[in-house]
C-alpha cells in the first residue's frame, strides 16, 4: 500500500495576525514519503512561517496545508502531532531528566528506542558521559546543556516519536561540517520512508534533497534539484556564493 506522509501546500497565503502583509504569498509544493525536501532562503524570508502552517502553530488566510489528502484545518491537532515531528529553530527542551524529554511524544519508547535515536542525533556520547545518563537532570529550558547538545536532544526527541513527517528548522546549523554529514548519514536510514522536510542554512546540507524550494520575501521564487538550480536560479547561485 502507499506510506502516508504525503505533504501538500496549495496556494497558501498567510499573514500573522495583525500583520498588514502576508509573510507568505501562494505557496505550492508537494512532499511525498520517501523525499526530502529542502527550503533555503535568506533570513526573513519565511522559512519558519512556512514550517508552522503543517502542525497548525498557525493557519492559513487562504489556501490549504494538506497531510495525506485531507485538510490540517480539519485535522485534531493530537493528530497531527502524532504524524508530523517539528524539530524548532529554537530547540526546547523541559525541566525533568533526559529520559523524559525524549520521551515527550512517545511515553512508551524503551530505553534501546532513546539510545538509537541519541546515536542517530549525534547525542549518545556525551549523554553516556554523564553520571546519570539518561536520567540526568535538564534544568528548566534546557539551560544545563549547549546549544548543539540542546539541538541533539530535540532531534533525537522527535526520532523516537517515529512520525510520517520531519520538519527540521535550520537544526543542522550549528553542528560543525563533519557532524552535520554524520547526522544526515545515520538519519537516512531512520527516516527512509518517511517525509522529510529541512530547513537549512547551508549548502552542503541540502546537495542531495530530491527538491529544493527557494524561498524570497514569502513566494518560491525557484524550485528543483542543487544541479539544477545551479544553472536556472540567480537567487539560489547567490546563496552558494555567500
Ligand atoms: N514574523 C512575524 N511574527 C512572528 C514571526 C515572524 O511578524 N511571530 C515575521 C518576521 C519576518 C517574517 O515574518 O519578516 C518571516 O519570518 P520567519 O521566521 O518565517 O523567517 P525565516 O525563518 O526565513 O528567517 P530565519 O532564517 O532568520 O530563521
Ligand atoms: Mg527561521
Amino acid at each position: 500500500g502507499t506510506l502516508a506522509g504525503v505533504v501538500e501546500y496549495r496556494n497558501v497565503t498567510f499573514a500573522y495576525p495583525g500583520a498588514e502583509s502576508p509573510v507568505l504569498s501562494n505557496i505550492s509544493f508537494t512532499a511525498q514519503p520517501g523525499q526530502t525536501i529542502a527550503i533555503i532562503g535568506s533570513t526573513g524570508s519565511g522559512k519558519t512561517s512556512l514550517l508552522s502552517l503543517l502542525p497548525r502553530l498557525y493557519d492559513p488566510a487562504e489556501g490549504e496545508v494538506l497531510l495525506d489528502g485531507v485538510p490540517v484545518s480539519r485535522m485534531d491537532r493530537a493528530d497531527i502531532t502524532r504524524r508530523v515531528a517539528l524539530v524548532p529553530q529554537r530547540p526546547y527542551l523541559f525541566s525533568g531528566t533526559i529520559e523524559h524529554n525524549l520521551r515527550f511524544g512517545k511515553t512508551d519508547a524503551t530505553d534501546q528506542e532513546l539510545w538509537e535515536a541519541l546515536q542517530v542525533a549525534q547525542g549518545d556520547e556525551f549523554v553516556r558521559a554523564k553520571k546519570n545518563g539518561l536520567g540526568s537532570r535538564i534544568s528548566q529550558g534546557g539551560t544545563n546543556v549547549s546549544g548543539g547538545q540542546r539541538q541533539r536532544l530535540c532531534i533525537a526527541r522527535a526520532l523516537v516519536s517515529r512520525p510520517r513527517v520531519y520538519l527540521f528548522d535550520d537544526s543542522f546549523s550549528a553542528l560543525d561540517v563533519a557532524t552535520d554529514a554524520r547526522l544526515r548519514a545515520a538519519l537516512k536510514g531512520i527516516t527512509a520512508d518517511a517525509t522529510v522536510i529541512i530547513v537549512a542554512q547551508r549548502i552542503s546540507t541540502i546537495t542531495e534533497a530530491d527538491q529544493i524550494l527557494v524561498l524570497d520575501n514569502g513566494r518560491i521564487v525557484d524550485r528543483g534539484t542543487h544541479q539544477e538550480l545551479l544553472e536556472t536560479s540567480p537567487t539560489y547561485q547567490e546563496i552558494v556564493e555567500s
